[in-house]
């Protein structure tokens, strides 16, 4: 049985940057089956094959896509749009999948097009990811060439132009309504939802917006069934999934594991577990912007609710860990930072409140932090929470501040009391 659908490609080596390798590899075969079904079938299989957004949000992706209206009153003109706009902190899985298998890509996304009935396909890639984009232009050429993009695809009738459209850089533009401005050549900042893109969309027109590695799952999904692809987990979440480990371990990187792996398993045996003479104090599941967890979450499976139940969220799946001898800290201030400045500033909370959480950390860091900077922080984690702002990037910044104000909470006060970064001054003294 094929057990790394997404990345028989990439594991062995057997890059398939071009389309014979990828035919070769039995590339296609999806698309070919898609065509000879209704669309409804497809988003009907998709929906029970219990594929989830694997963007960070894990919304059911057949469901997504059957929210698109239909029929004689639904406007003609459909968009299916890649969100390849990875920027996530920690998140190095979808820049793989297009770099080594652009024709995946691709084939989930034809799928998609089909199922919907949308004519015209972006790719919103970051404008960073080069290599990935010139493979992505490359592969949609040798798809046209062999008729399996462009008109009339395989004599089907169905028509699909698929353009990659490098971003400008800003990581509000992952959010897909910023993203969808940004395409329009408009300034990236969120709309507000309702509508949803799958109602109005790009140019107010019915638009799906699925992450690279969302669609990499579909032409497999759709290929060879819905109990083949739930039977791939592991736990409760069907399908496999890129898992990624950071930070102080022996072998970090990108892994395809199934859905369900413990996360022991990921850190332990996949990443080959923390170097020599650390030990984890916890961890980040899914990315820069989920909360941390403690040791005592290691032998929770990667599933999107339990890690929710736990109180975190399993988001892009990239594991950040966070050893003995690391400021946890300095690791928040680092990461809210970064959200400060890709606040796209459209909503006072976000723009006005990461800065001055910065501020704050940035002291506490330096050893001039105030007794009650602490509760300063609870309160605009507050201010900065669900439903406080216009979209999940300053909520997503709050995570892992209020979850290290918890679980690191003795840290922060060390800091305040003696005026210093313990862990710097344990940096210095091991120089010595
Ligand atoms: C119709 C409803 N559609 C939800 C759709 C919605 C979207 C998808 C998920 O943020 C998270 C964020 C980041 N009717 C619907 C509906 N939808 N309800 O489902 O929606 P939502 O609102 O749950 O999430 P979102 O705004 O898309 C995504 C987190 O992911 N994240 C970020 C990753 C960043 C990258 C990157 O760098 N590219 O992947 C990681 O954890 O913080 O919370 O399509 O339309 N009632």
């Amino acid at each position: 049985m094929l057990t790394n659908p997404l990345t028989k490609n990439v594991i062995d080596q057997n890059i398939a940057t071009d389309i014979e390798r990828y035919l070769g590899n039995g590339g296609y075969q999806g698309w070919r089956k898609a065509l000879t079904m209704r669309p409804e079938e497809i988003i009907n299989q998709v929906k029970e094959g219990g594929l989830r957004g694997r963007g960070g949000a894990g919304f059911n992706t057949g469901l997504k896509w059957s929210f698109v209206p239909r029929g004689e009153n639904a406007p003609r003109q459909k968009f299916i749009v890649c969100n390849a706009d990875e920027m996530e902190p920690g998140t190095f899985k979808d820049r793989l999948l297009m770099e080594r298998d652009p024709h995946l890509l691709l084939e989930g996304m034809a799928i998609a097009a089909y199922a919907i009935g949308a004519s015209i396909g972006y790719i919103f890639i970051r404008g960073e990811y080069h290599l990935a984009a010139e493979r992505l232009e490359n592969a949609v050429e040798e798809a046209k060439a062999q008729g399996l993009l462009g008109s009339n695809i395989l004599d089907s009738k169905f028509t699909l132009e698929i353009f990659i459209h490098r971003s400008a850089g800003n990581y509000i533009c992952g959010e897909e309504t910023a993203l969808l401005n940004a395409l329009e050549g408009r300034r990236a900042i969120p709309r507000a939802k309702p509508p949803f893109p799958q109602v109005s969309g790009l140019w107010g027109k019915p638009t799906v917006v699925n992450n690279v590695e969302t669609f990499c799952n579909v032409p497999h999904l759709v290929e060879l069934g819905v109990d083949w692809y739930r039977e791939l987990g592991r736990g409760q979440d069907a399908g496999s999934k890129l898992f990624g480990v950071s930070g102080k371990v022996k072998k970090p990187g990108t892994w395809e594991l199934p859905m369900g792996t413990p996360i022991r398993e990921i850190i332990e045996t996949y990443a080959g577990g923390m170097q020599d003479g650390l030990e984890l104090t916890g961890f980040l599941p899914g990315g820069g912007s989920t909360d941390f967890l403690g040791p005592e979450h290691l032998d929770l499976p990667m599933d999107y609710d339990v890690i929710g139940k736990a109180g975190s969220r399993m988001g892009t799946g990239t594991i950040i860990v966070l050893d003995n001898e690391t400021c946890p800290i300095g690791l928040v201030l680092n990461l809210s930072q970064f959200f400060a400045r890709e606040s796209c500033g459209w909503c006072t909370p976000c723009r006005d409140g990461l800065p001055w959480i910065v501020k704050i950390l940035q002291r506490i860091e330096e050893g001039a932090g105030l007794p009650e900077d602490l509760d300063l922080l609870r309160e605009q984690c507050q201010h900065i929470g669900p439903g406080k702002t216009f979209c999940a990037l300053a909520p997503g910044a709050a995570e892992p501040l209020q979850s290290a104000l918890k679980l690191y909470e003795q840290d922060f006060i060390e800091h305040i009391e003696k005026r210093c970064c313990p862990y710097a001054e344990l940096q210095s003294g091991k120089q010595s």
